[in-house]
């Protein structure tokens, strides 16, 4: 198999700097053009501000790469025809010599084969609403369940049926660590009204958890649930009126299977007139910010 890294990179494995992987299915199918492709390169540099090297990962033409050139990231965020890729598909895209962006599923696949331990997103995919006759859990839950990386996140997306997504990652043994707060966060919105099973404050926190389950040789992944900033989020009562109206409408156009959280998040933009896309991508620096962090972390003691 074909693993393309970037100059930065491999730059990187050499001197040692600690690596944070990033999905791309957020540039592809989770944004417009062209903040899909600012934000990707905002992000790129909180990660770097931290001492830490970004790695952007997402398949070309059948070619797994770990870490973007600036060319492929401006190719890929205009690209209309991407596959997004899970666990179910992410080899079929390189046996076929296809281009896709990877979600939570499959950036964790690719991290750690590409020894990578961290990895920082916006929101992870969960139990949707309606999972009891739709059956839509995402791949991302499962995912948790079997790979060694640690995942920071702003909470599972509240478009989700965000008990039921605890009910499973409780299930499938995933520790859900509140970072510096008792209660999940939910995305746009710092509060859920749900507790966070597990607490955690530090980044060095994180990295000694992080290495006490490797040594009990527990298999699966980390997901860290760090809060909106503050001055960044949009409260649930005022967001929960849009999602409601959303869901709607996917219901009414029947849109099923992997187009619904793209549907949904792109009806959330219209819907809020922005304001939810620029939550977004503060969601997303704040855990770059914290990613590069335990990284960090994870390399000293
Ligand atoms: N959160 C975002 N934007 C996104 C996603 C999550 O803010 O685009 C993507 C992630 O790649 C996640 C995927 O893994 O949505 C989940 O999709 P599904 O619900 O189809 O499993
Ligand atoms: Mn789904």
């Amino acid at each position: 198999m074909d693993i393309k890294f970037s100059t930065a990179v491999l730059a990187a494995r050499d001197n040692g700097t600690p690596l944070v992987a990033l999905e791309s299915t957020i540039i592809t199918h989770g944004m417009p053009w062209p903040q899909n492709v600012e934000t990707a390169r905002g992000v790129e540099a909180v990660i770097r501000a931290q001492g830490a090297e970004p790695a952007t990962i997402a398949v070309i033409d059948g070619v797994l790469h770990i870490g973007l050139e600036d060319v492929q990231l401006d190719t890929l965020g205009q690209n209309t025809d991407v596959m997004k890729l899970s666990r179910a598909d992410f080899a079929f895209a390189m046996a076929k010599g296809k281009t896709g962006s990877t979600t939570v599923a499959a950036t964790m696949i690719a991290a750690h084969m590409a020894g990578i331990a961290v990895f920082a997103t916006g929101g992870i995919g969960g139990v949707h609403k309606g999972a009891e006759t739709s059956f839509d859990i995402s791949a991302d839950l499962l995912e948790l369940a079997q790979t060694n990386v640690v995942v920071v996140c702003a909470g599972a997306k509240a478009i989700l049926d965000l008990s039921k997504t605890l009910e499973v990652l409780e299930t499938q043994g995933v520790p859900v660590i509140g970072y510096g707060t008792d209660e999940l966060p939910a995305f746009w919105s710092r509060s859920s009204g749900l507790a966070a099973p597990l607490r955690l404050d530090t980044p060095e926190e994180i990295a000694k958890h992080t290495r006490m389950r490797l040594e009990c040789g527990i298999k699966g992944g980390t997901l860290i649930a760090n809060p909106v900033p503050e001055i960044s989020e949009i409260s649930a009562q005022e967001i929960n009126a849009h999602i409601a109206r959303a869901l709607q409408e996917a219901e009414d156009q029947g849109i099923s299977g992997k187009n619904v959280t793209p549907f949904l998040l792109g009806r959330m933009v219209e819907l809020t007139d922005g304001a939810s896309l620029k939550t977004n991508i503060a969601l997303i620096e704040n855990n770059a910010t914290l990613a590069g962090k335990i990284a960090i972390a994870l390399t000293s003691a």
